[in-house]
């Protein structure tokens, strides 16, 4: 290292010490913790962006959001240069700066990453990291210490794209490093051309009653909201934005896809007063139909984000019981998918006619986690899918999917996407280009455009709350259906989620994509024995990646019992037996 680099690296690191007594790692999704801990951590980790653009000789990203966490914590990650999660041989590298005690052990580590990695820093090349960040009040500051951490590596330059959804920035990433477009308002022309093209291929649109109605958003009081207003006028949706972020409401309290998917009830300024119930009613008496909103003709069609916009849940609001919804998670939004696709891909093959083009057998596949309700996994099977679990966390869903012509990934909470492979992609081009020389406007086109746009709206860098929200509205379209009816894909079987917090959630340690813990040792046993009491009961727990707490998930078959059984498998966490 020369010595002006030397020099540079000493004198801001000494601007940014660490926290005392804090240990912080590269969790589930980047590091995140209180906001008044974390500029060190997010100096550093500027530094890491720079390091891995050199390395990679590619645009990195860096996002500062703690996504659905409370609003004090934030956060930061690295994209990597095609636009997904850092890589995972990269993360002990993030650790250990993240922990170094001072600014001559940061130094030392970072000499041994640049020689381990083979990194020209000789003044030949330069980096680039964009840099974006959440609405938190906290990211302003942290987003000063991100550029000063970029700016301590010589050559290293960072291109601030300013308050932006996470999807938005992993996006920007991978068309950078693709050579195309990569503004916002690219990405927005991008969503809003590929949806609409999606909806002209609707068919038989006059049969399309409930979707045309209005979609309430709830925006988390997160980012999310504001983009979708940027861009609904082009869409040809009527969609009400609330929780826009712009009113009292505070980032992620008792609103959000977070809390909508755990708690199964209304978020805030969805109440009987706010939602457009009263409205449904007065129809129902009009047309003598009460019983019509009840069993799925009706309610209203709700979706809320997290507060940056890279998950999205859907719901409608059950009329009698106040605050109760009609969920539909992650799972739903991925069984949609996967039928539709599977469709349109079938449709595509039965068309092939021997009239030029190769035979292509695209394999799909779906990737879950411990947390998909078992109903989901089991409608998926039936349609004849592979599906494959991996740990939590989308780097690892993503990871799993891109090993197929078509992965489509989800997580219970609402996170992912559907990615293509080039292969796949560039048979389909071929195939609609031949079709539309030998059959013009045939069914077997029409797959082929719809395949073609859903994978140019759906992201294929990262979950992208907005991007899935468009894929539904349009199949919903296609398939003539209200939320009510997607819902009824499956029976969910009823489920429960609780947090703990525990003295030190790493003491638990899990196996087999979490569903069995090895550690504290004699606690999956006591857990066994729990399950043991209910017929098709399951039930895990496993460390948050995200806050510190210990996740217990349980699934049976009444509501009552889900919610016993997580309550008890609760009680092993916190009881003094196994985690003091
Ligand atoms: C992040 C990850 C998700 C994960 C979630 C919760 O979401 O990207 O894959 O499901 O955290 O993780 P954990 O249970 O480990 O806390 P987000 O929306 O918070 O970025």
């Amino acid at each position: 290292m020369k010595e002006e680099q030397l020099s540079l690296l000493l004198k801001s690191s000494s601007k940014f010490p660490p926290p005392l007594g804090v240990k912080l790692s590269y969790g589930t999704s980047g590091f995140r913790a209180d906001a008044s801990i974390l500029r060190s951590t997010v100096f550093r980790v500027g530094i890491l962006a720079a390091l891995r653009s050199f390395q990679t000789k590619s645009v990195i990203g860096l996002m500062i959001t703690a996504s659905h966490n409370v609003v004090s914590d934030n956060g930061v990650k690295v994209a990597d240069p095609s636009g997904g999660m850092l890589t995972q041989d990269w993360e002990p590298f993030a650790d250990s700066l993240a922990n170094a005690a001072d600014p001559h052990h940061l130094l030392q580590l970072i000499n041994e990453i640049i020689k381990k990695e083979n990194i020209p820093l000789d003044g030949t090349r330069s980096a680039e990291i964009l840099l974006g960040r959440d609405t938190r009040p906290s990211g302003e500051s942290l987003l000063e210490a991100a550029k000063e951490g970029v700016s301590s590596i010589l050559g290293a330059n960072f291109f601030d794209i300013g308050v932006v959804t996470t999807p938005q920035l992993h996006w920007m990433v991978r068309q950078r490093n693709l050579g195309l477009k990569a503004s916002e308002a690219d990405y927005f022309e991008q969503l809003s051309t590929s949806f609409r093209c999606l909806m002209d291929l609707v068919p038989n649109k006059s049969g399309m009653a409930n979707t045309s109605e209005k979609l309430i958003l709830d925006g988390a009081n997160g980012i999310g909201g504001e983009k979708l207003e940027m861009i609904k006028e082009s869409l040809g949706l009527v969609i009400e934005v609330r929780n826009s972020g712009k009113g009292a409401g505070v980032l992620n309290e008792k609103v959000g896809a977070d809390f909508v998917q755990k708690e199964k009830i209304l978020p805030r300024s969805f109440g009987p007063n706010d939602v457009g119930f009263r409205s449904a009613e007065i129809f129902a008496v009009v047309w003598g139909f009460r019983g019509w909103i009840k069993f799925g003709g009706g309610g209203d069609r709700c979706a809320s984000f997290d507060g940056d916009a890279d998950r999205i849940v859907y719901f409608s609001v059950i009329q009698e019981t106040g605050n109760k919804i009609n969920l539909v998670d992650g799972d739903k939004i991925l069984s949609l998918f996967a039928l539709f696709i599977k469709e349109q891909i079938s449709i595509l093959q039965q068309g092939k006619d021997g009239k030029g083009g190769s035979e292509y057998h695209a394999r799909i596949g779906v990737v879950q986690t411990a947390y998909a309700n078992g109903a989901s996994t089991d409608y998926l099977k039936r349609l004849g899918l592979e599906v494959m679990f991996t740990p939590t966390g989308v780097k690892y869903l993503h990871e799993q999917a891109a090993a197929y012509d078509i992965g489509i990934y989800f997580e219970a909470n609402g996170h992912g996407t559907v990615l293509f492979s080039e292969k796949f992609l560039s048979w389909l081009e071929e195939r609609n280009h031949e079709l539309s020389s030998v059959s013009i406007g045939s069914e077997q086109q029409k797959a082929a455009l719809r395949l073609v746009a859903v994978s140019k709206l759906i992201n294929q860098a990262a979950g992208d709350a907005l991007s899935g929200l468009l894929l539904v509205e349009a199949i919903l379209q296609h398939m003539g259906w209200s939320v009510n009816k997607w819902s009824e894909l499956y029976q969910d079987l009823p489920s429960r989620q609780l947090k703990v917090k525990v003295l030190d959630r790493k003491a638990v340690v899990t196996t087999n994509a979490e569903t069995v813990a090895v550690e504290p040792p004699g606690i999956q046993e006591a857990i066994n024995a729990e399950i043991a009491k209910y017929t098709q009961g399951r039930s895990f727990i496993r460390p948050s990646g995200t806050e510190d707490v210990v996740r217990v998930y349980a699934e049976a078959p009444t509501q009552e019992e889900a919610d016993s059984l997580a309550k008890s498998v609760a009680h092993l966490v916190e009881g003094p037996e196994y985690l003091k």
